[in-house]
């Protein structure tokens, strides 16, 4: 079924460490050969093998119109055809700050990035600019990409500043970085009483994608806009993930929360390599060349990038866009929820707009002790088993998983049989 993966993935790992160029793919956490897949269209991926897979992984997020949507095709090839990159401003890019500009309140302005890294980091940086403070906060199961000062993980203590989380980052790079517990009033009140006139920023995932799918309490995120609006803190809201993925205001839309930076990726780039980070004008008046703030990237607003990035944003604004693609997704975790349920498998679910969360635990997880409690072995041999049956989940159980425009009613069927009888494998 998988013989030219495994034979792929054993003569990439000698030229690629790992055999892959980002290590979520490695299926290191669920075990056996990554999958190499060779095309993909709508809802639906096709390996090297010519296995078809029902895909809920959508290039972990930005294919939310499902893969290769032929206006978005045609609007890379049009653009491509003029030129592929020139290193200097053109109008698209002015075009997608616009809108940018015009669907998230948010945001006055905004620039563009290749990555979601890039653009964490450059608000990171932009704020300890902005403010003339070091200190940062971040959350416990959070992930903001691999820039060195967020590659940090919980001290020991409540308030002792983090240690790195990743090889060849120096500890003096993560010493400014506080890691408190996500959805925690007390730990973030505290924090705030001990550091909060020395701190630069808060950076959150506003929904946590990158622990599966935790839903903060509204109340915890206002109280977090408070103190941050007390102290004079920047709050940066990571929304690479979330941004027009819940639906087209983002996280802070549906939580009616203006941060004051916002960083996104991956829809806005529609598959090709876009990142952005914007807000506040004051703020990013810092930038140089306007400020000391420096900042920059060769291929940064890369007009064919551009090109697939507005044409995605053109299409998922239309009017009821984001009802129908959430009602497919709460479909999909009904059913799961109700097959799980049948095999007697303890699972719970949960979703937003077309991103969502699967867990092995009978509720919902509220932060990351509770991830932890998830059964993740049960959670690797329904991955495998799903898989074997043509469907593709994130490989990891600490990841979210997205739903497509193009995913139909059949799709979720069929997936949810599926489920069904892989449930029963795992039981
Ligand atoms: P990139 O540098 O991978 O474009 O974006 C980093 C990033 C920043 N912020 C959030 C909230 C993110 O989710 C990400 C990247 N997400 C992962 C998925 N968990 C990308 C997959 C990968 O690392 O290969």
């Amino acid at each position: 079924m998988f013989d030219k993966s495994r034979k792929l993935f054993e003569n990439s790992q000698g030229v690629i460490p790992g055999g892959v160029n980002s290590p979520v793919r490695a299926f290191r956490a669920v075990g056996g050969t990554p999958i190499f897949f060779r095309e993909a269209e709508g809802a639906y991926l096709r390996d090297v093998d010519g296995n078809r897979f029902i895909d809920y992984v959508g290039s972990w997020g930005p294919a939310i119109l499902g893969h290769a949507h032929p206006a978005v095709v045609a609007a890379v090839q049009e653009r491509a055809a003029k030129g592929l990159s020139f290193g200097a401003p053109t109008e698209a890019e002015f075009e997608l700050a616009s809108r940018l500009v015009e669907l998230l309140p948010s945001i006055e302005q905004v620039r563009l990035t290749s990555s979601g890294t890039e653009a964490t980091m450059s608000a990171i940086r932009l704020a300890r600019g902005f403010t003339g403070r070091n200190k940062i906060i971040k959350f416990e199961g959070c992930y903001h990409g691999h820039g060195d000062a967020l590659l940090v993980k919980a001290g020991s203590g409540a308030l002792t500043f983090g240690n790195p989380s990743s090889a060849g980052v120096p500890p003096e790079v993560v010493a400014n970085t506080l890691v408190l517990p996500y959805n925690d009033t007390d730990s973030l009140d505290e924090a705030f009483r001990n550091i909060g006139d020395e701190t630069a920023c808060v950076i959150i995932e506003p929904i946590a994608g990158n622990m599966n799918f935790v839903m903060p309490a509204k109340t915890y995120l206002d109280f977090l806009r408070s103190l941050c609006t007390k102290y004079g803190v920047v709050l940066i809201f990571d929304e690479v993930m979330t941004g027009f993925r819940v639906g087209l205001g983002g996280a802070q839309g549906y939580f009616g929360i203006k941060p004051d930076l916002t960083t996104l990726g991956k829809v806005i780039g529609g598959g090709m390599p876009v990142g952005a980070f914007g807000g506040r004008r004051d703020i990013m008046a810092h930038l140089a060349p306007l400020g000391a703030v420096y900042q920059a990237g060769t291929l940064s607003g890369n007009p064919v990038a551009v090109a697939a990035g507005l044409k995605t944003l053109e299409l998922i604004a239309r009017p009821g866009f984001f009802e129908a693609l959430a009602m497919r997704t709460g479909d999909l975790i009904a059913g799961l929820t109700d097959a799980a349920d049948a095999e007697g498998v303890p699972f719970s679910g949960t979703s937003l707009g077309g991103m969502f969360g699967i867990f092995f635990r009978s509720q919902v997880p509220t932060d990351y002790s509770g991830v932890m409690e998830t059964d993740r072995d049960r959670f690797n041999r329904f991955f495998h088993a799903m898989l074997n049956r043509g469907i593709y989940l994130a490989p990891s159980a600490y990841e979210a998983g997205f739903v497509s425009a193009a995913h139909t009613i059949n799709d979720i069927a069929e997936t949810v049989s599926a489920a069904r009888a892989s449930f029963a494998e795992i039981r």
